[in-house]
């Protein structure tokens, strides 16, 4: 019997199950639901399988073979397909659809029903007239049902399509036939898809990789070769991988935009006129440089415009420059056997910084066309041509002789210009010689102390005189210290000197051809006068307000004093010919010789020029950002990582300049890259570079991963040893030394501009001048109108904008006590106005909670109001070195001596005592003064040696006064051990 049309149907179905999605590494050679007309498929015998074909709702034809005789035993029905064509394939799948009946739900055929079918297949290179012979064709597989169904099902209207796949394969012919035999089920072949896998054509990396037809064995891969796309060329051989599914694995190597193309989405634009790529690389197109153009697009370099050219060795992204304009202030010095030229540097240094000088020295007679060269007779040191300094000395030379000097300007791009050179040019008769020594110097009159001199005007002056230099110094202490002071007549007051003592003078003339020499030396004596000398000397040896542990602190700033006396001296000797140089020092400062000196960026015409000059552009590709980490003034604050070919990558912090930013909003924000990037110091934020040329515009710089100091500390209130805490103040001073010796001034030193690392080392950020006071949250307007963080700045820059190196000791002495007070604010809730007026009265910081005394002391010290008593950066990191290098100097704390029984609440005042008299007055108990002077201790060693009992000895009585003597005894002995240890004695 057979099911005949009869049962099941299709059509409920077909239409949705059958849809398929895209499958792109497919390559399909036969689908039975794609095919409009007849299939032609040939069934044997004839009354086996039945071809249907129905309609479905799309009216499309759904060929179907169904065959159903499972009531008669013996069935061996074929259904053969047509040729298909292998085109590309080794191995092809086909993927059937079907339904097949359940036996047990048919009655009366146990023993005929199968569930099952089998698959064959046939190669054959013959597409036509090839006969059907079973015998020929091979076994593919078995095919049963996952899931059968019932004539349940079928009431209910379900129906359960199977799909199976099969491989076969490998296929040597062009074609084959698939075979399906029925051994007496009941089957719906809904579809047939026969298909081969590819790895389809694709882009990667800027290669194209060609449709690729995996191998038959799965487990081998096929190695493809990527064409580069156009404009791009090999940088590593590109190269994918095609797997047995049609994926592409293992991406290897890539292409890169030629010079002058960019990638943008897979493929390599041109640069587009103003922009240029010199390199080949995984880099964007570049606005041209400064001075450089390009007009057309793909320019792989940008022309100089007129007049600017590039020195050969010059890269491509630095700006076109000039030769430089010529030297300015062109002045000699002439003695009898030297004659100095000093000049500044050029106003316009063409952007360039290989800046030199060349020196032509012509002779001439009296008429000036009448000029020979003379290079060759004179000496020159150190030499003629390419001078790196300001400045030549010129030897050799003939007496009564005429010499014009032309000093030139050049830098590397000087030989391209065709433009005549401009020299600056001074004529130097020998005859002239600089100016004259002045005449015998007068003494008209002396005080305790002051001393007035006068001399005489030096008799012939070529050029008329500008002023004259006075020097001075205490006969006793010749090798120590100097000073000096200017006066335009020929004579002077000099005052703020020591009664009865004997002083050192001697005077120089300066004229525009420089100094003379010194005049010889006079002595002359201040008179005597008991009372001055009294207050006088004890200016010297009071100096401030300071603690029991201040007489460490006095030696250093007396010996700074001097030192620092000594080296005003040179200086000032110094700027004379200094100050005719480029000024880019703030606030007089003077640059220790030898020591790079900072430059403003707001000195250059065009601050972007000063951003070339001293940050590095960073390609963004090379950032990575993580995560936000703070806001700032101009933007976010990000975290990422900074890759450098051919370095590690580092953690960075990343400023941003947020959009919509106007020019001078740019230029605030990467003045402080301008700014940081001159600085190379282990104890100030380093910048890694700018990203300028694309947005957003980005300050780069190494990341600390304990942010601000501030706000470290109070988050780890109490964790840290004194030592600790000593040791980060220490790497604070240390940068500030860096930057006071660059002729930097901070003006914002604060705990919040603090940045700490995961080591705890502690380095200074936020630079940036007027702005950084504008953009501090804590910098409040004065009367004057400045913005200024008053806690944290000295007194004579809040009333009158005094900033300099020591009003940032100040702001130093008012970290310390952050620190120690781990992020305490200081002057608590007290207003601005209360602290200033409060400073004014004397008052200043108490101690933190166990805080050392040595380290209070230090904080007393900066806070000194006159400014120049407070000491120097050098000073504070050295003396941290000490105590940090004798921690027991670090163990007598403020509170313990400020809780001594006599004097409850009462504030101690500690001022620096070098005698035993200043030292009982420091601690209040002058009354014994003649005590201790009658038993004979009448130096700090001695005292220093005292116990409870010689105390007693001596006549202090009171118990409270015995052990004030006896606790501020046992500090002395500290510190006097460590001033042994230094070698000083007192
Ligand atoms: O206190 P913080 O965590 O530390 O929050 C601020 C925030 O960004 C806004 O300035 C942090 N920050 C600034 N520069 C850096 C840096 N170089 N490394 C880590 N954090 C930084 C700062």
């Amino acid at each position: 019997m057979s099911f005949g049309n009869r049962f099941f149907f299709v059509s409920l179905f077909l239409g949705t199950a059958l849809t398929r999605f895209c499958n792109c590494n497919q390559v399909v050679l036969l689908d039975t639901t794609s095919v409009l007309g007849e299939l032609g498929w040939k069934t044997y015998p004839i009354n086996g399988w039945d071809a249907i074909t129905e309609m479905d709702e799309h009216n499309r034809p759904i060929h179907t073979f169904q065959v159903c005789n499972v009531m008669e035993p013996n069935q061996n029905n074929w259904l053969r397909s047509n040729w298909i064509s292998r085109q590309a394939a080794q191995k092809v799948y086909v993927e059937l659809r079907f339904t097949l009946r359940d036996c047990n739900s048919i009655p009366w055929v146990s023993g005929t029903c199968k569930e099952t079918f089998n698959l064959f297949y046939h190669e054959t290179d013959e597409a036509h007239g090839v006969k059907f012979r079973p015998a020929q064709y091979t076994k593919i597989d078995t095919i049963a049902a996952d899931e059968s169904f019932t004539q349940m099902d079928l009431g209910d209207r379900i129906l359960k399509l199977n799909t199976e796949v099969r491989e076969v394969g490998p296929i040597n012919r062009k074609g084959f036939y698939l075979a399906f035999q029925d051994i007496g089920a009941c089957i719906a072949l809904v579809s047939v898809r026969v298909y081969y896998k590819k790895c389809p054509f694709t882009l990667r990396n800027l290669a194209s990789f060609p449709d690729t037809v995996p191998r038959v064995d799965s487990s081998s891969l096929v190695e493809v070769r990527g064409a580069c796309v156009d404009h791009a060329e090999e940088r590593d051989t590109p190269k994918l991988f095609c797997g047995a599914d049609g994926d592409w694995l293992v991406p290897l190597g890539r292409c890169v935009c030629s010079v002058g193309y960019e990638e943008i989405d897979g493929s390599c634009v041109a640069c587009r006129p103003g922009f240029y790529k010199a390199y080949a690389g995984n880099i964007k197109c570049s606005k041209c440089p400064p001075h450089s153009f390009s007009y057309g697009d793909a320019s792989a370099i940008c022309r100089c415009e007129k007049g600017f050219f590039r020195a050969e060795k010059d890269p491509p992204t630095m700006a076109c420059t000039r030769p430089p304009s010529p030297p300015r202030n062109l002045i000699f010095n002439l003695n009898d056997t030297c004659l100095l030229l000093e000049w500044s540097p050029p106003s316009d240094t063409g952007g360039r910084r290989d800046l030199t000088y060349n020196v032509q020295c012509k002779r001439c007679g009296p008429e000036p066309d009448h000029c020979q060269l003379c290079e060759d007779e004179l000496r020159f040191l150190p030499g003629p041509l390419g001078l790196t300094n300001a400045t030549v000395t010129v030897l050799d030379f003939s007496a009564h002789a005429n010499y014009t000097f032309e000093i030139e300007s050049l830098n590397g791009v000087s030989d391209m210009s065709s433009f005549p050179r401009q020299v600056a040019i001074i004529t130097v008769s020998t005859d002239q010689g600089g100016p004259s020594l002045v005449g015998t110097l007068k003494k008209d009159w002396a005080s305790p102390n002051s001393i007035a001199l006068s001399w005489q005007q030096p008799e012939q002056t070529t050029l008329p005189i500008i002023d004259y230099e006075v020097k001075y110094y205490e006969k006793e202490h010749e090798l120590l210290s100097y000073s000096s002071t200017r006066t335009k007549a020929p004579s002077v007051i000099v005052s703020g000197l020591k009664p009865a003592t004997w002083y050192v003078f001697s005077v120089r003339t300066r004229t525009a051809a420089g100094y003379s020499s010194y005049s010889p030396k006079y002595e002359y004596e201040t008179t005597g006068d008991s009372s001055n000398m009294a207050s006088d000397q004890g200016q010297v040896l009071v100096i401030v307000t300071a603690a029991v542990g201040g007489f460490t602190l006095l030696v250093i700033l007396t010996l700074f004093l001097l030192i620092t006396g000594r080296c005003q001296w040179y200086f000032k000797a110094k700027m004379t010919s200094e100050d005719k140089r480029r000024a880019n020092y703030q606030n007089g400062h003077v640059p220790f010789p030898g020591i790079k000196t900072y430059v403003d960026p707001d000195t250059y015409e065009d601050p972007t020029q000063a951003v070339h000059e001293f940050t590095k552009e960073i390609d963004p590709s090379r950032i990575r950002i993580e995560r936000v980490i703070g806001a700032g003034e101009f933007g976010e604050v990000c975290s990422g990582r900074l890759r450098t070919p051919g370095k590690k990558e580092i953690a960075v912090a990343i400023k941003t300049l947020k959009g919509g930013y106007v020019e001078r909003q740019r230029r605030d924000f990467l003045r402080e890259a301008s700014i940081m990037g001159q600085f190379d110091h282990p104890n100030i934020i380093r910048l890694e570079g700018v990203v300028t040329k694309s947005r957003p515009v980005m300050i780069v710089v190494e990341y600390m991963e304990n942010g601000s100091l501030d706000s470290f500390l109070r988050q780890h209130d109490g964790h840290f040893t004194v030592i600790q805490l000593v040791g980060m103040l220490r790497g604070i001073a240390s940068g500030m030394k860096y930057l006071s010796d660059m002729g930097y001034v901070h003006r914002d030193l604060a705990a919040r501009n603090i940045l700490v690392n995961s080591n705890l080392v502690c380095k200074v950020s936020d630079f940036g001048l007027s702005r950084v006071l504008e953009d501090d949250p804590e910098a409040a307007y004065t009367t004057t109108g400045g913005k200024i963080p008053i806690r944290w700045t000295a007194p004579e820059a809040i009333s009158y904008r005094k900033f300099s190196s020591a009003s940032d000791a100040w702001s130093y002495g008012i970290v310390m006590w952050e620190v120690m007070s781990y992020g305490e604010r200081p002057y608590w809730e007290m207003s601005n106005q209360d602290v200033i007026l409060s400073i004014e009265e004397g008052y200043r910081l108490p101690a933190p909670m166990g805080c050392p005394v040595a380290l209070h002391q230090l904080m007393l010290h900066c806070w000194q109001k006159e400014r120049n008593h407070r000491p120097k950066f050098t000073d504070i990191v050295s003396f941290l070195d000490k105590l940090i290098r004798n921690p027991s100097s670090l163990l007598p704390l403020v509170e313990d001596i400020q809780s001594l029984p006599e004097s409850p609440g009462e504030e101690m005042d500690y001022p620096m005592f070098i005698s035993v008299g200043d030292w009982l007055d420091s601690i209040k108990m002058s009354q014994y003064k003649s005590n201790f002077m009658a038993a004979g201790y009448n130096t700090l060693d001695s005292v220093a040696r005292m116990s409870i009992e010689d105390v007693r000895r001596i006549g202090v009585e009171l118990i409270g006064h015995q052990r004030r003597i006896i606790s501020s005894i046992q500090t002395l002995h500290l510190q006097l051990l460590h001033e042994h240890e230094k070698g000083f004695h007192v």
